[in-house]
């Protein structure tokens, strides 16, 4: 990150005492506590998951040529497999139907689901893949979104990743979901107002603009390439949440050029070796893409990124809860932003086991 430049206000203030921050993607306010990081914790602790996987696991329905709880069987894949899923919450062929009374409103909602196998090795994951078989999957990525996306009755392809027990993963072998629906979902719904009212009211895209902030007062950067940017937003809300964002102005996956496929894949890599080395476990996150609807407009109002969701917070057992006044009121946290950063900023990229003696 570049030296600090400009007249931008002191930190102090926000480092110290509790102050709210507003997130300008989701139009919300997030309450952080910096002084009540010292509080004791005789809660729920999680298994810290460090364990040695085999490189094959003959129980596993992701394992090269092993088969499916749905009865299908895996075929002896060598780099990615893509299926549908076998259980899949979405169904192409649900048929048109609405209800509409008062406030009881409800519609159909066609969609594919598709599940990722990131490798055939049981035991890997982004973090401890090489960058050659990280680019084969943003390649099928990119291929699943312009297949799903070019589909007449999807509007959205959500690409994400479920990654260890505390987020709900159901099996460890390295793999992603994909859901494509005919709406588009919650989330990204409020993205596309949020780009749409920056571009309204300032001319300029909201993220291109948050990222020059950022860039200008290197204070919430964890690590960079060429074309991406992993930073903690100043509005985060899980303790280690980051941001991964496209230096260049690119609406989706698909207009990646080649050197930004490289280099999403070497950011991925990276990033996720930084949360492996913070509490030396397999970090759990919630991973996914946002980019613009499939509804074949060019929405270039939109900027391509990925939110990484991780819920630790103080250790490889000890995790945040999103309970009480998060759940009823406003989400909140503890250890500022800028101390998260700091914490993954400092920490190597070399792998906590690859520098364990055999
Ligand atoms: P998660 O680990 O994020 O739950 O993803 C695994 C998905 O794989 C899950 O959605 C599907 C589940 O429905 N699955 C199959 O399609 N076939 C199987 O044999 C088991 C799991
Ligand atoms: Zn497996």
């Amino acid at each position: 990150m570049p030296d600090r430049v400009g007249t931008l206000p002191s930190l102090t203030d926000l480092n110290t005492h509790p102050h709210v921050r507003f997130n300008p993607l989701r139009g919300e306010w997030i309450q952080v506590s910096p002084h009540r990081t010292a509080r004791p914790w005789q809660g729920q602790v999680e298994h810290s998951g460090d364990v040695d996987p085999p490189t094959y696991d003959p129980g596993c329905y992701l394992c090269p040529g092993n088969g499916r709880a749905g009865g299908k069987r895996t075929p002896d894949y060598a780099t990615t497999f893509v299926f549908d899923n076998d259980f899949p919450a979405l169904l192409p062929s649900t048929p048109a139907f609405e209800r509409r009374e008062g406030l009881l409103v409800g519609r159909a909602e066609p969609g594919i689901c598709r599940v990722v196998c990131f490798s055939p090795r049981h035991d890997l994951t982004i973090s401890r893949m090489d960058r050659d078989a990280l680019r084969g999957v943003v390649d099928v990525w990119v291929q699943e979104a312009r297949a799903l996306g070019a589909r007449r009755e999807i509007n959205y392809v959500q690409i994400f990743e479920n990654r260890g027990a505390a987020m709900g993963a159901s099996n460890p072998h390295p793999h992603g979901q994909i859901w494509a629906t005919a709406s588009v979902p919650n989330e990204p719904s409020r993205e596309q107002q949020a780009f749409d009212a920056h571009r309204a009211s300032n001319g300029t895209c909201l993220l291109c603009e948050y990222l020059a902030v950022e860039l200008s007062l290197a204070e919430r950067g964890v690590c960079e390439n060429g074309s991406f940017v992993a930073l903690v937003p100043f509005w985060g809300v899980w303790p280690f949440e980051t941001l991964v964002l496209s230096r260049r102005h690119v609406t989706d996956l698909e207009s990646m050029t080649d050197g930004e496929r490289n280099d999403l894949a070497d950011l991925l890599k990276r990033l996720t070796t930084r949360y492996d080395n913070l509490f030396e476990t397999p970090f759990p996150y919630s991973m996914g893409f946002h980019q613009r609807p499939a509804d074949g407009a060019a929405h270039d109002e939109w900027h391509l990124h990925a939110h990484f969701f991780p819920p630790l917070l103080r250790s490889a057992t000890v995790r945040k809860f999103m309970v009480g006044f998060e759940m009823l009121g406003t989400p909140q946290r503890d250890l500022t932003p800028e101390d998260s950063a700091a914490r993954l900023r400092a920490l190597g990229e070399d792998h906590y086991r690859d520098r364990r003696s055999p």
